[in-house]
């Protein structure tokens, strides 16, 4: 009977261990995001389009995008159809492997805004948050810049 009752109690003790174990587990691993821009878009624009290289301490996936400054954020991508380019919406947005740069560019993966709320000219600061599957969330100002172009860094 004693032996019994010791063998319970030790077994609570165990299931108490473990579940504070549980609650101090490591937070998400992060995500880091660099220069993220804004392409310039003309007044009246219905979209712009925002880039951001990401970088994903362990395997994660950038899920949406939202923004204070415009209707509603999307993760688009671009391919060839046909001969044309075309835009389509990522519904299950971007992979982000471990430890590897992703870059979100013009004419590839990038980042839509819906119904801009202010004038995307060069200067301007796009207020974004970035979330992923399990990484905490990224604020970021994205500054509304002209694209770097090729052979023109001067
Ligand atoms: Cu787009």
């Amino acid at each position: 009977m004693k032996t019994f009752a010791f063998t319970t109690l030790s077994s609570s003790i165990l299931a108490a261990l473990a579940m504070s174990a549980c609650a101090q587990a490591a937070p998400a691993a992060k995500v880091v995001a660099t220069d993220a821009w804004c392409r310039p878009a003309p007044a009246g624009a219905l979209a712009g389009g925002c880039y951001v290289t990401l970088k994903a301490a362990a395997d994660d996936r950038l899920v949406s995008v939202e923004t204070a400054a415009a209707d509603r954020g999307e993760i688009h991508t671009m391919s060839m159809d046909g001969g044309v380019m075309r835009m389509r919406k990522l519904a299950d947005g971007i992979a982000l492997p471990a430890g590897t740069s992703v870059a979100l560019k013009p004419g590839a993966e990038h980042l839509m805004i819906i119904g801009p709320k202010i004038a995307l000219t060069a200067g301007a600061k796009v207020p974004l948050v970035l979330k992923f599957r399990n990484a905490p969330p990224v604020k970021l100002d994205a500054v509304v810049r002209m694209p770097a172009m090729p052979g023109m860094a001067h």
